[in-house]
């Protein structure tokens, strides 16, 4: 048996989103994001689930903070609906404030120190109605948004992160349709991705300005690919490719303020960086003092199989035309390993985590100053509850976050500065095309009852927060 000690300060939390755990839809005056939109466009999402009522949450927060507050855990990142606080985009609906108000104040009064993400592809449709990210309007009209909140929370919110993974709200949404808003234009994608980093840069500059104590950070997700077979220069490209158009393309503007080449080549044909103005790159690459990772697999990957012609078709949830988000690379394949998949089929790879946050530190973060956080990591499992709706994870779900828990307790050791993690997610919620039937909560809940029950997860996880160390048995 080996115990793994964190540092005394470090932070345990869980993350969630507001379109996942909400509902609420028109409630308070908030009106229509793209999600709502795609999720009530039949096909999009598997069984027709929307986030019309998911969890709950809005009715329910107050329980909820009692809940994540009972289980001892220190911080609480959540994401604020644009739609919900500016319906239309630009006009401040202090209705919908007030819930973000009244969520701080719960949250502060238990001791739970908030975590604020603005920006967790929530888009409201009025934005979209005029082009969404591939208007450059949009990035403004984020950093206004974002003044917005940070003017009525600002007091008590010590921890702002812009966006939640760029990667998804860009190439997801636009070239691979998968998300919303369900487009399928590489050359829309990378445009969404340089707007979507320009309405970084701006709010960090407006919250900078206006709020010079708080923490200011991005999350950005990663997927770390290796070659299938290292001695084949094909698959080495390919594991180069998928590096650039998951990780590369957006680490390299916000730390080094450039796209890099081998990307702006993989993606010129779409129009990689063609949306950029002079002195953009200046405001993409304004410091920041944290960066948030999401991490949940690794990959094998391979070159295109030679002379494949065949048409590009991509295998996605729901039953709208789904293409590659790999935009430039489309004929890499993802290559299964034989290691254990999640409910996702997404293979698990802890190495990968301790990997990935040391090439972090030693490429982009270190040299900056920068601190590391890693703000999702998680799994989704098929729970089987018992009759009075405990689900025993303990050799699903807890044994991989025991295992990614000590992939990052690995990582402080080889030096890289992680100050906590967050488990994705608190509750089982609305998992995006997949719906409600892919759960990653470490608290179950009951889409009929809407009754939460901690799983053996979550009481695992209360004990590692207690003790600040991890048991590997
Ligand atoms: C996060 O997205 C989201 O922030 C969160 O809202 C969501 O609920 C949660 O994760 C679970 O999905 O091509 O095999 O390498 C994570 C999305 C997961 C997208 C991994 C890319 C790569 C699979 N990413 N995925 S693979």
């Amino acid at each position: 048996m080996t115990e793994l000690t964190f540092p005394p300060s470090f932070s345990w939390g869980t993350a969630t989103a507001a379109y996942q755990i909400e509902g609420a839809r028109h409630e308070g005056g908030r009106r229509d994001s793209i999600w709502d939109t795609f999720a009530h466009t039949p096909g999009a999402v598997v069984n027709g689930d929307t986030g019309d009522v998911t969890c709950d949450h809005y009715h329910r927060m107050p329980s909820d903070v009692a809940l994540m507050a009972s289980l001892g855990l220190d911080t609480y990142r959540f994401s604020v609906s644009w739609a919900r606080v500016c319906p239309d985009g630009r006009t401040p609906n202090p209705e919908g404030l007030d819930f973000y108000d009244r969520l701080v104040d719960e949250l502060v009064g238990r001791g739970i120190r908030p975590w604020l993400t603005l920006y967790h592809w929530d888009l409201p449709q009025a934005l979209q109605d005029r082009g969404g990210w591939t208007n450059r309007d949009t990035a403004s009209a984020f950093a206004e948004y974002a003044g917005t909140v940070l003017e009525r929370l600002g007091d008590r919110v010590p921890v702002w992160t812009t966006l939640n993974e760029p990667w998804c709200s860009s190439f997801l949404s636009y070239a691979a349709g998968e998300h919303a808003p369900g487009h399928t234009s590489p050359t829309e994608a990378v445009d969404a991705a340089h707007h979507l980093l320009l309405g970084h840069g701006l709010a960090v500059q407006r919250i900078r300005a206006d709020r010079p104590d708080v923490t200011v950070g991005i999350t950005t997700n990663h997927t770390v690919a290796e070659p299938a077979d290292p001695s084949n220069p094909a698959d080495v490209d390919a594991a180069r490719r998928i590096d650039g158009a998951f990780n590369r393309v957006f680490l390299d503007p916000l730390f080094r303020g450039e796209y890099p080449a081998d990307v702006l080549e993989d993606m010129a044909e779409a129009g990689l960086g063609r949306a950029a103005r002079d002195g953009d790159f200046a405001v993409i690459s304004s410091p920041i003092d944290v960066l948030g990772v999401n991490y949940y697999n690794g990959a094998a990957v391979a070159g295109a199989v030679p002379g494949d012609e065949s048409p590009l078709v991509f295998a996605g949830p729901g039953e709208l035309p789904r293409r590659s988000p790999y935009v430039g690379s489309e004929r890499v394949r993802f290559v299964p390993r034989g290691l254990p998949v999640t409910a996702m089929g997404w293979e698990v790879q802890p190495e990968g985590l301790t990997r990935l946050l040391v090439r972090l530190q030693e490429e982009y973060t270190g040299p900056a100053g920068v601190r590391l956080h890693v703000t999702e990591n998680g799994a989704a499992y098929d729970d089987v509850p018992d009759a009075a709706g405990f689900v025993d994870d303990t050799h699903t779900r807890r044994a991989y976050v025991r295992d990614h828990l000590a992939a990052v307790h690995a990582a402080i050791e080889a030096g890289a500065a992680v100050d906590g993690y967050m488990v994705w997610s608190m509750l089982d919620n609305f998992e995006w095309a997949w719906g409600l039937a892919k759960r990653f909560g470490i608290v179950r809940v009951d889409f009929d009852t809407l009754q939460r029950t901690p799983k053996a997860s979550a009481l695992w996880y209360a004990e590692v927060a207690r003790s600040g160390s991890v048991t590997l048995d």
